[in-house]
Parts: structure tokens; C-alpha cells; sequence
């Protein structure tokens, strides 16, 4: 039987087990991205691992989330990666040249290689032909030191391309309807492998955007083949030595497989405060709109801005829409610049933000209070926009440009009665490249001394897991809880360096008493326990909603199901993820309630039933643990620096 791409890439890599999906394997990781924000923390506990140089092919380390620079924080985190980078052989990306995922898709990006970013949408490189997963920051900064990565062998859904996109229908709105079929939860240890004729019809930015929002509905990855349109791409990125061909073999068999008719897609957009709530722009229409945003890693290549800005020439941006994009990196801002687009952008009443994260993560133009923002970002979570109060749709570059004109969620294709044609924007043959913003470490660094200014704290330790959990329920959330509802980004990101500071936030948009509570309890000698439904811990890769929760005395999380990568940095900070075995045994515990799991050490040791005791109310419940024997090891030592440093002695 032949072979899908996933099965191609990952056997090459495979360094434990072998390919069976839904078994743990390990891989060699050739690239690793980092972020800022998750950055500092990776690198902080790289350096714990006392590894002279990193031991991948390629390592970037990218300055994108925290750029706005309000106090010393952000710039002195962006030092100490400065830093980091020179003297363990890492690229650095200065503040300026771009959003991780966007650089990495036009400078580095390689079909057949593995990449593990400290970000959950590092899927995104799955559009050039690699398997790029998104990962806690200390899985990579164990990538880094030629660590193996540990995942599930996923199970592999094909999605198969049919026909072409009608004008004014865009990539995003095919990863929209994707999400409509596949909601945000139940997708986990699966990855979304394309095919299909309608491939060839979609550019390799087009293909990142649909990978990258893939990570929303929680698969492992995404990815298209690499084909002529990713040869045709490469080599505008001057690169055409980095393209091989990557194609699955005809007689594969798959997991599922999904037809989808390009020809019969129309406009989406999520509604809040779900990118899996899915609705037609067409019933939207006439809501009024206060903001636009165009940019984030999703929607902000040359394409998607010439695009707009074509739609938007020698027009006006409505009085009551404030109109901002952030391009997605320098590149696609100099090449804007030189073609013209910029212009028309700005003559349309632009508001020009960095290349960077900006408005995506809440960090700058917060929209004002009931706000109705239009976004052509990837995630709306309540709260995300760093107004509570505003509701966030998601949606494709073209009706973003509907709304800016019509001051309404208005259907893109409706443009053609007001006298716009669809632009059909192509891709450059050949883009204008400057790599000056990168910083290239020196071959043999001498002396370097690593920067830390006062706002970068050593990561905390965890204990080993007790004889006994025993507790108190300091939070019962419900389904759909997302890193964002756990540990909020936005102004508070600044903190990332500082996990005391930062605790004080956990919770903060569900339970803003969460942290006192947290410390009362943690302080009386008793351990702190979460509850939560579906699909816990949705979202983000951020390391700190495991950490911070670790730090405040958090020994385990009770779910009804947990997300992956979450997942993994509960285990990598020493807390127990745990599954009711029956889902309705959720609703026997409440917040106050005190929990016991008497021998809980032995039985993960040792195997046998997991009996949770409610103390409050004289229930007792089970659950399980699904761990693999090496994530056992881990919990046990109280986390993955623990177990890496007993394993060493
Ligand atoms: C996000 O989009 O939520 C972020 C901010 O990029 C996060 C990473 C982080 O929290 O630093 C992600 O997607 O992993
Ligand atoms: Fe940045 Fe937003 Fe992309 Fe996260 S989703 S990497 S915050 S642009």
C-alpha cells in the first residue's frame, strides 16, 4: 500500500517506535522557530540544559509578539534573546522584520523537514510542504539540545480540493468551512493532509493560511504536497534549491477523507467568541463595524494585502471604521511598498501598524467598549482584542475590504454592484529580498555574555509528585476553555519573563479572585485543583498556563477532555492531567469542594485505578490517566527539567 505525505516526512524522522497511528513516537526536529513571548522562557530553560550550541539544522528565534515597548520589559527580553542567540548559534529576527510564522513560511521554510515552534501556529509551514508542528517552549528548547520530540502518530484525515475559489472567495473561507465541519474539539492526534485538483489553484500563502488555522481545530498539524506552486515560490524567494517534490502515493489509504468544492465555497466569518462559530458573511450582513484589522499570521502576505489594496484604491475608509493593518513581515511591507499597494493603503486611510502581532493578540488597538471589530486574524477569543466587551468576527482580507467601505459586514461580493471589480492579484515572480534584519550568529562566539535586565526571573521548579493529591477545587470551568481564558496575553504579556508577576493573571477574565484564592490554599499546605469540560486548554502554546498554574501549586487538572499541546505542558511542569472516566462525574464536584487521590504516586508508578474522593460531599469518582511509561517518568520527578536532570546523574 503506498504512502500519504505525513507518513513520508515523519518515517524519515522517526528516532522511537514507528509509524502506528495513536502511539507515542519521537522524531528529530530539523528546525525550531521561537517567539518573544514564549522565547524567553525556552531559552531560560535551554541554558538549564547546559548544551553549548544548538544542535539543529536551523534555529530561529523571532521578536513579534512583544514590540509595543511600554517600560523596559519587552526590550530587555528582547536583549537577553539577542543574546542567547549569538552565543548558541540561533538567526535572530529583530523587532520589525515580521511575524514568526509569515518570515519563516518566505526565508526558511523547507518541504520534507520537521519544524517545532514555540507557537501554536507554527502549522503554518505545513503550506510549504513541511511538518510543522506547534509545541510548549520547553519541548523545542529540548529540540534545540537534539532532544527527540514525543507526539502521537496522528491519524491522517485527507481533505480533498475539488474545483476553483469564485472571486471574492478566499483561502481563509476554506479553512472557515473547514472548521464548521471539524469544530474546535475532538481533532486531536489527527492532522489535516490536502489533495486533490484544487490544490494547484491555491498559492503557497494561500495554503499556510488555511495550515495555519487548522491549529484551531486542534489538529496535530496540516499540510499541502509540494508541488510546482511550491517550487515557483520558493524560487521567488530565491530559493529554489530548498524544493523537492513531495506528493502521496495514489493507492493511499486514509483515516477519513473529505471532498470539498472550492466552486461552492462563499464568504465565512466566526462570530464570537468561537473561530469554530460559523456562520455566511451573507447573514451577518448590514451589522455596523467600528474596527477592521488586516494582518496577523494568517492573512497578512503580499497577496492578501495587494489584494486589498486593489479593492480599496481610490477609495475612502468609512467614518465610523477604524482601519489598521499590520503586514505580516518587512518583506511583504518593502514589496507592498515598491508595487504601490502601500500607497493606495495609506491614501485610503490606513492606519499602518508594525509588522508584527500586534492588534491579534490584544497588545495595541483594543477596540472600543461593544465594539463590533472585524478581523482577519485567526482566534476571537473573549477578551483576546483586550476589550472584554467587543465582539470579534473572523474573516477572510476581502470582506475586511467590504467593511471598511460600507462601514457594515457587507458580502465581498457585493462590491460588483457598487462598480469594483475582483482584482486578481498573481504572486511576484520573484519578491524583493532583504535579509538585513536578520542576525546571523557567528560561527565560533567567544565571550558572549547573556544580557538579563530585571525583568527575566529563573523558571521555577516543580516538586515530585506527592504519595497523595490532596486538595482543594480552586476553579470548575466549563467546556471551551482556552489559554487565553487561562493566562491572558495582551498588556499582561510583558510579564512572560516574570512568572510570580505573571500568576496574578491566571484566570483573570473567568475569576479575577482566582489568585488569591490560589495562594490561600497553596500557602495552607494543600494542593490546588483545577476542573474543567471539553476540550481544556484550547488555543495558544503558551507554556504559561501550565507554569503559572505549577507555580500558584496546581497538582493536577480534572477534565472532561484535554488539547494537545496543552496537554504536553502539563505534564512538562509536573501537573496530572486527568480524564473522568465518566463525563457526567463532573457535576459531583463544585468549586470549595476538597479532593483526595490517595496513592496517586503508586498507582501511576504501578498501574490501577485512579479513585478520586470528594471529602466535601462523600463522592468518589474514577479517572484516568492516559500516559506513555516516558511521561510517567516525568510526572513522577515532577516535570521535564527534573526528570532530564535524574535521568543525567
Ligand atoms: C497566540 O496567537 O495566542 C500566541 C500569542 O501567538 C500564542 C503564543 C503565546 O501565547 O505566546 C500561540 O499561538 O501559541
Ligand atoms: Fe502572532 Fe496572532 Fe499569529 Fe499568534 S495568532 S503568532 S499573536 S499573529
Amino acid at each position: 500500500m503506498g504512502k500519504n505525505i505525513v507518513q513520508k516526512i515523519l518515517e524519515k524522522h522517526i528516532v522511537e517506535g514507528k509509524w502506528a497511528p495513536g502511539k507515542e513516537i519521537a522524531i528529530k526536529i530539523d528546525q525550531t522557530l521561537t517567539q518573544d513571548a514564549t522565547g524567553t522562557m525556552a531559552y531560560l530553560q535551554f541554558e538549564a540544559m547546559d548544551v553549548p550550541r544548538v544542535k539543529t539544522e536551523l534555529s530561529v528565534s523571532y521578536v513579534d509578539h512583544n514590540t509595543v515597548q511600554i517600560g523596559f520589559e519587552n526590550a530587555d527580553d528582547h536583549k537577553y534573546l539577542q543574546s542567547v542567540a549569538k552565543k548558541y548559534g540561533i538567526i535572530y529576527s529583530r523587532a520589525g522584520n515580521g511575524i514568526c510564522h509569515q518570515v519563516h513560511l518566505e526565508r526558511f521554510g523547507r518541504p520534507g523537514k520537521t519544524l517545532l515552534g514555540s507557537d501554536s501556529h507554527t502549522p503554518t509551514g505545513g503550506g510549504a510542504g513541511m511538518i510543522a508542528i506547534g509545541a510548549g517552549g520547553l519541548d523545542v528548547a529540548v529540540a534545540m539540545a537534539d532532544g527527540p520530540f514525543y507526539l502521537t502518530c496522528p491519524k491522517v484525515i485527507k481533505v480533498n480540493l475539488h474545483g476553483k475559489l469564485k472571486p471574492w472567495v478566499a483561502a481563509k473561507d476554506i479553512v472557515l468551512k473547514m472548521l464548521e465541519l471539524f469544530t474546535t474539539k475532538g481533532n486531536v492526534g489527527c492532522v489535516f493532509e490536502y489533495g486533490g485538483e484544487g490544490v494547484k489553484t491555491l498559492s503557497v500563502p494561500e495554503r499556510a493560511t488555511i495550515t495555519n488555522m487548522g491549529a484551531e481545530c486542534g489538529v496535530t498539524t496540516s499540510i499541502f504536497p509540494s508541488d510546482e506552486i511550491t517550487k515557483a515560490f520558493l524560487k521567488a524567494q530565491g530559493r529554489e534549491k530548498d524544493w523537492v517534490e513531495i506528493k502521496a502515493d495514489p493507492d493511499t489509504e486514509y483515516d477519513k477523507i473529505v471532498d470539498l468544492d472550492l466552486s461552492e465555497l462563499v464568504p465565512l466569518a466566526s462570530y464570537p467568541h468561537s473561530p469554530g462559530n460559523i456562520k455566511t458573511v451573507k447573514e451577518l450582513e448590514g451589522m455596523d463595524v467600528d474596527q477592521v484589522c488586516l494582518g496577523s499570521c494568517t492573512n497578512s502576505s503580499y497577496k492578501d494585502l495587494m489584494t486589498v489594496a486593489k479593492i480599496l484604491k481610490g477609495k475612502k475608509t468609512h467614518p465610523n471604521v477604524s482601519f489598521v493593518i499590520a503586514p505580516g513581515s518587512k518583506q511583504v511591507l518593502e514589496n507592498i511598498a515598491r508595487d504601490g499597494g502601500l500607497a493606495d493603503l495609506i491614501s485610503t486611510g490606513a492606519r499602518i501598524a508594525e509588522s508584527a502581532c500586534g492588534f491579534c493578540i490584544g497588545n495595541s488597538q483594543s477596540p472600543k467598549t461593544d465594539a463590533v471589530s472585524l478581523r482577519t486574524s485567526n482566534r476571537n477569543f473573549l477578551g483576546r482584542s483586550g476589550t472584554k466587551s467587543a465582539q470579534a468576527y473572523l474573516v477572510g482580507p476581502e470582506t475586511a475590504a467590504a467593511a471598511v467601505l460600507t462601514g457594515k459586514i457587507t458580502d465581498p461580493r457585493n462590491l460588483e454592484k457598487m462598480g469594483i471589480k475582483y482584482p486578481d492579484v498573481k504572486m511576484p515572480e520573484k519578491f524583493y529580498i532583504d535579509d538585513s534584519m536578520f542576525i546571523y550568529p557567528p560561527e565560533h562566539p567567544k565571550d558572549v555574555e547573556i544580557y538579563r535586565g530585571p525583568n527575566i526571573g529563573d523558571p521555577p521548579q516543580s516538586d515530585p509528585l506527592s504519595e497523595t493529591i490532596h486538595g482543594e477545587v480552586t476553579i470548575k470551568v466549563e467546556d471551551l476553555i482556552t489559554t487565553d481564558h487561562i493566562i491572558p496575553a495582551g498588556s499582561k504579556m510583558k510579564y512572560r519573563s516574570n512568572v510570580p508577576k505573571y500568576s496574578e493573571f491566571l484566570f483573570e477574565i473567568v475569576d479575577p479572585a482566582f489568585h488569591d484564592r490560589a495562594e490561600k490554599i497553596r500557602d495552607s499546605g494543600k494542593h490546588n485543583i483545577i476542573i474543567a469540560g471539553l476540550s481544556y486548554g484550547q488555543g495558544s502554546s503558551r507554556e504559561h498556563a501550565a507554569l503559572c498554574p505549577m507555580y500558584m501549586g496546581v497538582k493536577t487538572v480534572i477534565a472532561k477532555s484535554f488539547e494537545r499541546i496543552h496537554t504536553a505542558n502539563l505534564i512538562n511542569f509536573g501537573i496530572v492531567p486527568l480524564i473522568f472516566k465518566n463525563e457526567s462525574d463532573y457535576e459531583k464536584i463544585s468549586q470549595g469542594d476538597e479532593l483526595e487521590l490517595p496513592d496517586i504516586k503508586d498507582i501511576i508508578k504501578q498501574g490501577g485505578s485512579l479513585i478520586v474522593e470528594n471529602k466535601t460531599n462523600g463522592e468518589k469518582f474514577e479517572v484516568e490517566y492516559n500516559l506513555s511509561d516516558r511521561q510517567k517518568k516525568i510526572i513522577l520527578a515532577g516535570g521535564t527539567l527534573a526528570y532530564m536532570k535524574n535521568q543525567s546523574t
